[in-house]
């Protein structure tokens, strides 16, 4: 008896995220190596931390996959991306990732909807608000680096938002959790 619940265009879509959030832990390692040689010790927290984080989002594509009777596949990687040449280029290709990421995310909801797999679509849309986060705290990081000077910051500037940075939480707010009394 046939019990897998996944269709064969769902199965291998999802396998592609498999490799997908796979890819993004090598592009945040990458880049956490790259900021870490560069001196930004507190970026490379954050980005090693976050790491391990699309490792997590790799995790649960593959569970979901074998918990539906599928079969997650383990694919080669891409190479990592190229160092960055500042830290406004590693911002902005870390927010071209997660904006990538989201529309692969939304090729899965879309397709899910399509053949009316209800619980794919349902699995997704945990997908769809983790993405608003990911997007949210890069575009954090563009939002503190453009305060601290963008290109043009001094040394002491980029010194203290390191710092910031390496101290912050691993996830943004999301306005879904805003209030009067907490905007
Ligand atoms: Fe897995 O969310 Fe970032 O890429």
């Amino acid at each position: 008896m046939d019990t897998n619940r996944l269709s064969k265009s769902i199965e291998d879509i999802l396998n592609k995220q498999v490799t997908k959030e796979a890819n993004a832990a090598q592009i945040y390692l990458s880049y956490a190596v790259w900021a870490d040689s560069e001196g930004y010790a507190g970026v490379a927290n954050l980005f090693f931390r976050h790491s391990g984080e699309e490792r997590n989002h790799m995790m649960k594509v593959i569970e979901y996959i074998q918990e539906r009777g599928g079969r997650a596949k383990i694919s080669a990687l891409a190479a990592p991306p190229k160092d960055p040449k500042n830290l406004q280029e590693c911002f902005e290709k870390t927010f071209q990732h997660e904006v990538d990421n989201t529309t692969a995310i939304y090729e899965i909801v879309n397709l899910a909807q399509k053949e009316k797999d209800w619980a794919t679509w349902n699995f997704g849309q945990w997908f769809v608000k983790e993405q608003i986060e990911e997007e949210t705290l890069i575009m954090d990081l563009l939002d503190k680096l453009k305060i601290a000077g963008g290109p043009k910051a001094s040394s002491e500037s980029l010194l203290y938002l390191d710092s910031k940075i390496g101290k912050q939480e691993d996830d943004a707010d999301l306005a879904r959790d805003a209030s009067v009394d907490n905007p």
